[in-house]
């Protein structure tokens, strides 16, 4: 019988890659279908559990866990074409953008506005009680105008980046430029922070200018300057925030050869964490890539390769996102596999991630993020656009010798159809409601071609 008959239990606990693509295929667009279920104009953003939720009092009250959960929760709405899907999170994030300018004067005495790790229903954006490895981290508004930035780059909406999207970019950078101090060599950076619920000695996760909080801050800034630029809207802050940018305390390659997650070169080489926070450069940014930062492209291949290929359900979801911004498919693919692990439904105690027998995705207990996550990684392996370039089968696994896919987004608002087959390119199509130049690269290829896409128009490549 065709796979598609057999109990999708079973289909999981039979998964290799190679007899069964089209689960690989069911879980990217179930992803899609929880999305278009989940999140629409109106309705509140996805917590951890999502509309699914059946407690009254859920694993981590249901909160918007926004040191990853909630953000990944939204990888997939632009690179997916649900773009209006994504509305319900940039809400949040207005929201958020208010009573977090009341945090910050309160709590810090700085302008701008600020947002710690867990965010509710109600938007308080200060840190909640508990320990510190995982609530003083107050960098969440600069991940938040993140996604207000990707909204523009996959849908060239300008009027959305004037008068939504700059504003809080503009408020978070202020927020982030205060609270920096200056260290001795004169580079700016956090005084005050963590690597998101890592720790680096027994008890101890506080320090100074962790990789991610300068990473968020570096990409915050750059965007906050692009989008005044794009705008014309500058003034004496943006000044500040693009005088800034060069003194920002840089990535550092450690003694393990890793990209360093801390101030210091702390990194402890069998350290498994879940989060992997400090490649925030790589995925979802865009600052480290291979071809653009050779050297901290491999610290940070080394930083994951430690990490190795385990987790709760949503890590393994973003490790399938890092391999694929490596363009390595087949580990990309071991990921979707590892994921792809029952686990029994009854069974809400963290005993190592996978799925549920309805592919609900198992931390375990049940979270939804690992869903989203899965969806974006399967999208990424298949089209990346972060730089500048539109890069087609980037991170082809060798299982999935044929295939196709349509209606995937990259930016630049551009709609891409891609066909492969015997692993290679077939035929991509490329279209968009703007005229744009797009530079095109295939499956890791050394040359690019630039391709004219008038408005309204489709170009094919072969
Ligand atoms: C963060 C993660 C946990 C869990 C929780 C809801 O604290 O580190 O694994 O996903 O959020």
């Amino acid at each position: 019988p065709s796979r598609n008959e057999v109990p999708t239990d079973q289909r999981v606990g039979e998964y290799d890659g190679v007899s069964d693509p089209g689960l690989a295929a069911l879980i990217f667009q179930y992803g899609r279908y929880l999305m278009i279920a989940g999140s629409r104009c109106g309705t509140q953003a996805m917590n951890l559990q999502g509309i699914w939720n059946e407690e009254v009092i859920p694993p981590w009250c249901g909160a918007y866990t926004v040191n990853i959960n909630t953000e990944m929760n939204y990888w997939p709405a632009e690179v997916t074409n649900l773009s209006e899907c994504h509305e319900p999170f940039l809400d949040l994030i207005t929201d958020c953008a208010k009573n977090g300018a009341v945090t910050a004067r309160q709590s810090y005495g700085l302008p701008g506005w600020v947002t710690h790790h867990n965010v509710t229903v109600w938007r308080n954006t200060d840190p909640v009680d508990g320990n510190a490895q995982a609530a003083m981290w107050n960098v969440a508004g600069g991940w938040f105008c993140e996604h207000l930035w990707e909204r523009y780059q996959f849908t060239r909406d300008e009027t959305f980046l004037r008068e939504r999207a700059f504003p809080l970019m503009r408020g978070a950078a202020e927020f982030l430029l205060a609270w920096m101090i200056e260290d001795e060599e004169g580079h700016l950076l956090t005084p005050v922070s963590n690597s998101p619920e890592n720790t680096f000695a027994p008890g101890c996760a506080i320090s100074m200018g962790s990789t991610m909080d300068m990473a968020i801050i570096r990409e915050l800034f750059t965007n906050v300057v692009s989008a005044s630029e794009l705008l014309d809207d500058r003034d004496e802050l943006v000044e500040r925030i693009g005088e800034a940018l060069p003194k920002l305390l840089p990535p550092r390659i450690g003694q393990h050869g890793q990209l360093q997650e801390w101030f210091k070169d702390w990194d402890n080489a069998e350290d498994e964490h879940r989060h992997v926070s400090h490649l925030y450069g790589l995925h979802p940014g865009n600052q480290i890539t291979k071809r653009g930062t050779p050297d901290l492209f491999q610290a940070a291949k080394r930083s994951l390769e430690l990490r190795g290929f385990g987790g709760t359900g949503w890590s393994m979801a973003w490790k399938i996102n890092f391999w694929a911004r490596f363009e390595n498919g087949d580990n990309a693919h071991r990921m979707i596999e590892n994921m792809l692990t029952l686990v029994d439904g009854s069974d809400t105690q963290y005993r190592g991630g996978g799925v549920y027998p309805n592919l609900f995705d198992a931390h375990p207990p049940f979270q939804i993020d690992g869903n989203f996550g899965a969806t974006a990684g399967i999208a990424e392996m298949l089209l990346q656009s972060h730089s500048g370039e539109i890069h087609l089968l980037p991170a082809l696994p060798s299982c999935w010798p044929k295939g196709k896919v349509t209606g995937l987004k990259a930016r630049g608002a551009v709609e891409v159809d891609v066909e492969w087959e015997e692993g290679r390119l077939k035929v991509a199509k490329l279209r968009g409601d703007y005229a744009s130049t797009a530079v095109v690269r295939v499956q890791g290829g050394d040359d690019t071609r630039v391709v004219e896409i008038g408005a309204g128009e489709e170009v094919e490549i072969k």
